[in-house]
């Protein structure tokens, strides 16, 4: 196929051409609403289940040098339009969980999410990749008001354990040492360890259900008033939700 839109040079975009500052600042917004999203997801878990699934979140966008590379990788002509379809994680988000069932609990909070499109759903929990990587990845559409209209921008989300983001991090560190691939003997280790992460993170997930039973039935019967009162939150939740389902029936 033969793209004809603008090519990407690495010393124009470092002189600060207005295309890329456009493009990277739809990819920041996209980012601070993603993240803002998450964030009161995270309150919200706080103040009523006095739980947080989320231990932290990160944010950030592809260094040029790092586009320009994995296009040259991918094979594709380096240009603006190539990144904006086919580079998905040009804006990235990691959501990092305490526990495995966590992460599916945030797929399913981003699932039930209007205002964003998901394009695609990876699950390398179930299917891990040949290197052992293993974390739950979404692509999804991110809709940013400028003032001159909507633009649905394009943005990686990774959720993940603790353990999967050290094996991660850990991993990414050593293979940027080989400049010509990891030796054979280090990646049958990497995926060794890889294993163990698995094994440890359904381990202590297990101890993390059990403790919740434990909190939820002490609080039963000490607490019932708190009880009740999370009880009456959700049921508000419910109808708040119901009316504006009814609202949007009505406009529509
Ligand atoms: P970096 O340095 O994190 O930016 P696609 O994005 O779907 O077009 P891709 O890149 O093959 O194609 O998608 P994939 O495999 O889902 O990986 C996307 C990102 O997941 C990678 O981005 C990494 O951040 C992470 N990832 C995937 N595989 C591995 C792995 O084996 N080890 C580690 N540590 N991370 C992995 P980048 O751009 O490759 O890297």
């Amino acid at each position: 196929m033969k793209d004809n839109s603008i090519v990407i040079n690495l010393d124009d975009i470092k002189n600060g051409t207005a295309e890329f500052k456009k493009i990277m600042l739809m990819y920041n917004s996209a980012l601070k609403e993603i993240e803002t999203k998450v964030n009161i997801l995270s309150d919200e878990f706080q103040t009523l289940y006095k739980y947080n699934p989320i231990e932290h979140i990160k944010t950030r966008v592809k260094t040029p040098e790092s586009i320009i590379k994995k296009m040259e990788r991918k094979g594709m002509g380096v240009t603006y339009n190539n990144m904006v379809n086919y580079i998905n994680d040009v804006a990235g988000i990691r959501i990092i969980c305490s526990f495995l069932p966590d992460i599916y609990r945030i797929v399913e909070m981003f699932e039930r999410s209007e205002d964003l499109k998901i394009i695609e759903k990876k699950d390398y929990i179930k299917t891990p990749k040949a290197s052992g990587y293993s974390s739950f990845h979404l692509i999804v559409l991110v809709p940013v008001t400028f003032s001159n209209g909507t633009v649905d921008v394009k943005v990686e989300i990774q959720i993940r354990t603790i353990a999967m983001d050290f094996w991660a991090s850990l991993e990414h560190k050593i293979k940027y040492k080989y400049e010509n691939g990891v030796p054979k003997n280090i990646s049958k280790e990497l995926i060794s360890c890889a294993r163990m992460i698995n094994k440890l993170d359904t381990k202590m997930s297990k101890l993390g259900e059990e403790t919740m039973k434990q909190l939820t039935e002490s609080m039963e019967k000490n607490e019932p008033e708190q009880i009740n009162q999370i009880k009456l939150i959700e049921k508000l939740e419910k109808v708040l939700l119901m009316n504006s389902e009814g609202k949007k029936n009505e406009i529509r």
